[in-house]
């Protein structure tokens, strides 16, 4: 087997590359990395100084990738299998890249300013940032539920990359700052991320670390 897998189970950028993997049943190794723990954190940061998970590592091509989307870009260039998770056509591509940016630094980000805010210690909280994070996550929200109208998944029928990043940006989102009855369609939208077999067995492995998730003071 010639993939590695550097991550945390309970990760969001990390579950994105969980969908994809399992999306195509694309086998590799699983290496856990814990950042609290001295030794891991340092071996972790041999491979990407950066510090950030997940990061893939190709022996068979002596690849270290980091980066979520480029991760799922270079599964699809050469691990290609039943979901293609880019498309071919240029425009479509394009398309899908946007989105995936979009639920990365318009979710996934504003969702991990707050609950990081967290774990910071009394007097140094970011409680300006925090409320940015917030009315940035609610615009994303209306555009969301805009969108979801008559979509199934971000682009349309197909599932892709875009999704990957959609799953665990709303699942956690919606556990910080709840989708509530004014976005039916993105909370119809995330059931249908839920129900997804990929996303399901990374919730499901997930699981056991939710405890680890710091919850609303
Ligand atoms: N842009 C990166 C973001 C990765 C990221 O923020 N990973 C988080 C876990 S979900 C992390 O490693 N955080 C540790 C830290 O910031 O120290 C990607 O898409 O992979």
């Amino acid at each position: 087997m010639s993939l590695t897998l550097y991550f945390h189970p309970l990760a969001s950028f990390c579950q994105k590359v969980l969908i994809a993997l399992y999306e195509n049943e694309t086998p590799f190794a699983p290496h856990l990395v814990d950042l609290g723990d001295e030794a891991s954190s340092a071996q972790f940061k041999k491979l990407w100084p950066i510090g950030k998970m997940p990061v893939l590592r190709d022996d068979a091509r002596d690849r270290t990738i980091p980066e979520s989307s480029i991760i799922i870009e270079y599964l699809a260039q050469h691990y290609p299998d039943r979901t293609p998770l880019v498309p071919t056509d240029a425009d479509l591509a394009l398309q899908t890249r946007l989105r995936d940016r979009f639920y990365d630094l318009y979710v996934q980000e504003p969702m991990q300013k707050i609950v990081t805010d967290r774990l910071r210690p009394t007097g140094a909280k970011d409680p300006h940032g925090v409320e940015q994070a917030r009315t940035l996550l609610q615009t994303a929200y209306v555009m969301i539920d805009q969108e979801m109208t008559t979509s199934t998944w971000a682009m349309g029928d197909a599932f892709s990359m875009a999704d990957c990043a959609a799953a665990p940006a709303l699942f956690y989102a919606n556990l910080v700052v709840p989708l509530g009855d004014t976005h039916q369609n993105a909370v119809r939208y995330l059931g249908r991320l839920m129900e997804r077999p990929s996303f399901a067995r990374v919730v499901e492995e997930a699981r056991p670390y939710f405890g680890l998730f710091p919850q609303a003071r």
